[in-house]
């Protein structure tokens, strides 16, 4: 009998006593931050990791978001999704941009292209798209707006950490994509994120930003911000590569357990993870249909009264918050597709360490009232 409530995700943490050396080693260094050694392990393990090129490290997704947009120096509006996290349209409103949401596809989730060019303007400089759940965009139709109209894109990747599609990693597309490694997330550092940057000369001038606009000891060229990693949460991060694959092969398991249990409930669907070469399992997100004979948020509440707490990422949309429902683009008339998933998703508990019978205990709760 399960004694504990269980939440939408648990942090996977690595055996303390990995962790004891790496503290004698700051402890001995007295290398605290700036770039020390572990900062830079960090960036050379997750370069080959990921199969990606150059790495800057950052504090937190949200602040790698905002100076992303201050590299690229994007102004005017970007076009971006109404279904995400509240940091990826609020990383804009802290660069004095405009959001422009434009509605998603209802299969993946993503901004969908097809929509994007209605919504563009002269002020329009980029693209924000988000891989949601890890599920990558249609990267190439995006990649051909964003030619044609010679406008930005940055990936807002921050479910997307170790996410292939079948030319290579999702994180090379676009200018940048930025990563989240937020306790909540596949990877984390407790808090950290990352900007995956095309060339060293771009990586130089992300890391100038990240560290107040510095250039040596007297030269400040940029009115940067301080978005560094700590040595303490880079040598997190270096743990915590070591037992990822492992990790993933649990989230694997726990997914494909999901997919097979739910399969036949009437009312109730999976999205699809069959565009990625390798998924990363981050979240497991379903949508409760009109067909199922009870709403979302009733679901939601007969599983919470069991001590099961899954998350409605993302309900509300980022456009219904106070300081965007003013805009044009926030209509809910614009954005139907983003709506209706609002109102039926469901992300069920999913990482590492959950035990099978609580995919069973949680499926066949959801059974039964579709029964
Ligand atoms: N872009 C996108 C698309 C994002 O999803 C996010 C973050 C960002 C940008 C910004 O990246 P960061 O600046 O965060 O690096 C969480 C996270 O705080 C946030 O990182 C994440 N997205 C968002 C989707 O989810 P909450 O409000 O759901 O967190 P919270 O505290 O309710 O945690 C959820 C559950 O996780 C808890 O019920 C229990 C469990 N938990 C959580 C924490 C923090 C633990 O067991 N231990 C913990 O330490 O926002």
């Amino acid at each position: 009998m399960r004694d504990k409530s269980i939440y939408v995700t648990q942090p996977y943490l690595p055996p303390l006593e990995e962790f004891i050396p790496y503290l004698e080693e700051i402890w001995e260094n007295k290398v605290l931050t700036n770039g020390g050694p572990f900062h830079q392990q960090l960036e050379a393990s997750l370069c080959e990791y990921l199969g990606v090129e150059h790495i800057a490290l950052f504090t937190n997704g949200t602040i790698a978001l905002v100076t992303a947009l201050q590299a690229l120096r994007v102004t005017g509006e970007v076009i971006t999704t109404p279904y995400s996290f509240v940091a990826t349209s609020h990383s804009l409103l802290w660069n004095g941009i405009k959001p422009v949401f434009v509605d998603i596809d209802p299969n993946t989730l993503n901004l969908d292209p097809e929509k994007i060019e209605a919504a563009i303007t002269p002020q329009t400089t980029a693209i924000m798209p988000v891989h949601c759940y890890g599920h990558p965009c249609d990267v190439e139709s995006i990649q051909r707006i964003a030619d044609n109209y010679n406008l930005k894109i940055i990936y807002d990747a921050a479910h997307a950490f170790g996410v292939e599609d079948a030319g290579g990693s999702t994180l090379r597309h676009g200018d940048l994509s930025v990563l989240s490694f937020h306790a909540t997330k596949v990877f984390n550092t407790f808090e950290g994120g990352a900007i995956v940057c095309p060339d060293a000369k771009t990586k130089t001038s992300i890391d100038r930003l990240k560290n107040f606009g510095h250039v040596g000891e007297t030269t400040v060229v940029a009115p940067g911000i301080n978005g560094k990693m700590s040595e303490f949460n880079a040598a997190l991060g270096l743990l915590q590569l070591k037992h990822i694959d492992k990790a993933l092969l649990q989230r694997k398991a726990v997914d494909a357990a999901y997919r097979e249990r739910l399969k036949n409930v009437k009312g109730i669907s999976c999205v699809s993870n069959e565009a990625e070469k390798t998924p990363n399992y981050a979240y497991f997100p379903i949508l409760v249909q009109d067909s199922y004979p009870i709403s979302r948020d009733v679901l939601y509440q007969g599983l919470k009264d069991q001590g099961i707490h899954p998350r409605r990422y993302f309900y509300p949309l980022i456009s219904e918050f106070p300081m965007y429902r003013g805009l044009k683009s926030a209509d809910k008339i614009n954005l139907p597709v983003a709506m209706a998933a609002s109102q039926q998703v469901l992300c069920l508990p999913i990482y590492p360490d959950l035990d099978i019978s609580v995919v069973d205990e949680i499926t066949q709760f959801i059974a039964a009232q579709a029964a």
